[in-house]
């Protein structure tokens, strides 16, 4: 007969851990034209030939906008506790402009109305990102996150919706990783807008962070009862050689602009000197006025943590030629201001189809320097996933067993955290469904859940399976 297995082989998580999965409004609603929405920057730049592969374009998408009850329903089979979605803001105040927000739109609030209370009905708890990269085109046409007027309509912006929702939502979150918003649309220029301006891209990470600090404080007032948070895709920057001063200063570096120039404003209220001082040449940091890192630094509820893949670093030395590992060098522009001396090497071993290697260890890395650097403050991952192909067996189940097994080894390190200190009260699967990738457009599948683009029918993966087992048992099966 075979015994029971014994009580030690299951990873336990705290009661009430939220379990989750996550989305965004440009990747899965589509409508793009449809209740009132007006044009984000993603709309641009999709249809911009050779911005996105294929010349893929969020208009469709997985149809989500019209699908939305169907989408609560496979939440609920799954057993979801939470799900993190974000507002669309060109749905809410479509005709924003630098200098005023505008009228609020009935039917963009009557959406996100009608999708929590389908969540509420289902016992799932909804977390709205408020920020997911689709920047109303009027305000980039205006400069986008370059000017500072973005983040003051920010502001009013997300006391629109906290006071529409905030009675119903519990959980606000005002950005999904700034670092992607101001250095791969400013800077290397691969996601939208698509500008290769370093100077630019630093503004826009100050004006980002006050973006920040100006929601936070709307959601307090419209919303008193609801936690403020901001999500983050920290880095786990790893020198290659660990005794290399040289490998050293690369990593300080990359911490720096990946990491510490969000952290520091919003945790302790100033910016990395040493950052200031490294980009010098490229801007004077005017842009930050006085009072600016007070409104930054008002107190969170919740940090936010996306980790996806390590970052090893090394120093570049002129004699010898630099390796391409991050997609840049290759004569398009690097997200890295300042790092003409820094590159990132190639790792061997598993990896993704996006390409990025996967090493869980980052995640208990990030969780446990967050819970040393800021004691007491609540933190969730609010994404973490894989894209794989898709293995179909011979019954057209989708046996995507390396999904399965990065979410096993991540959830693992989620939990080898909790035990070691961090105050980890959520995990949300990056993605619920397929969905229109970035730059890659739908060529590359994050989904626990399967869409065909044709008929739009969804399939539950076998990571699917897996993630609702680990949901019902509150633990993790060795
Ligand atoms: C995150 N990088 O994006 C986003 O929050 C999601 O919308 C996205 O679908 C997911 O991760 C998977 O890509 C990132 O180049 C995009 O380092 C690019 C990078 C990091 C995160």
């Amino acid at each position: 007969t075979i015994q029971a297995a014994p009580d030690t082989d299951v990873l336990q998580f705290p009661p009430g851990f939220l379990w989750g999965s996550a989305t965004a409004a440009y990747q899965i609603e589509g409508a793009a034209a449809e209740g009132g929405r007006t044009p984000s920057i993603w709309d641009t730049y999709s249809h911009t030939p050779g911005r996105v592969l294929n010349g893929d374009t969020g208009d469709v998408a997985d149809d989500h906008y019209h699908r939305f009850r169907e989408d609560v329903a496979l939440m609920a089979q799954l057993g979801l506790t939470s799900y993190r979605f974000s507002v669309s803001w060109p749905r809410i105040t479509p005709q924003v402009t630098p200098d005023a927000l505008g009228p609020v739109n009935p039917e963009g609030v009557a959406f996100y109305t009608e999708l929590v209370d389908e969540l509420l009905a289902h016992g799932i708890s909804p977390s709205i990102t408020l920020y997911h990269w689709d920047l109303p085109q009027a305000l980039e046409d205006a400069g986008g996150w370059a000017d500072r007027r973005t983040a003051e309509r920010f502001g009013e912006y997300a006391e629109v919706v906290a006071a529409a929702l905030g009675a119903k939502v519990p959980l606000f979150i005002t950005l999904n990783e700034p670092w992607c918003s101001a250095y791969l649309g400013y800077a290397s220029g691969v996601h939208a807008p698509g500008r290769t301006e370093p100077a630019a891209a630093l503004a826009a990470v100050h004006h980002l962070n006050l973006a920040h600090g100006l929601a936070t404080a709307a959601i307090r007032r419209a919303a008193p009862a609801a936690r403020v948070a901001i999500t983050l895709n920290l880095a786990w920057v790893c020198p290659e050689k660990p005794d290399s001063v040289l490998d050293a200063e690369a990593a300080r570096r990359v911490d720096g602009l990946q990491n510490r120039v969000f952290l520091d404003p919003v945790l302790h209220g100033s910016y990395p000197a040493d950052v200031q001082a490294d980009t010098a040449a490229v801007t004077d940091w005017s842009f930050v006025h006085d009072g600016d890192l007070d409104v930054i630094s008002a107190p969170i509820d919740v940090l936010g943590v996306n980790y996806y893949s390590p970052t090893p670093v090394r120093h570049w030395t002129r004699e010898r030629p630099k390796e391409n590992a991050d997609g840049h060098g290759d004569g398009t522009a690097s997200p890295w201001i300042a790092c003409d001396d820094v590159e990132f090497p190639t790792q061997h071993g598993r990896k993704t189809d996006m390409g990025w290697s996967i090493d869980p260890r980052g995640l208990t890395e990030l969780l446990l320097r967050v819970a040393r650097e800021a004691p007491g403050l609540a933190i969730m991952v609010t994404e973490n996933g894989a894209a794989f192909p898709d293995v179909v067996d011979a019954e057209g189940r989708i046996v995507d067993t390396e999904r399965i097994d990065y979410l096993r080894t991540h959830l693992a390190a989620v939990h080898e955290a909790i035990g070691a200190g961090a105050p980890v009260t959520g995990y949300y699967v990056w993605s619920l469904l397929d969905n229109f990738e970035w730059a890659w457009g739908y060529a590359r599948r994050f989904g626990i859940v399967h869409v065909d683009y044709e008929t739009q029918v969804r399939t539950l993966k076998d990571s699917a399976l897996f993630y609702a087992d680990v949901i019902r048992r509150n633990a993790l099966p060795q």
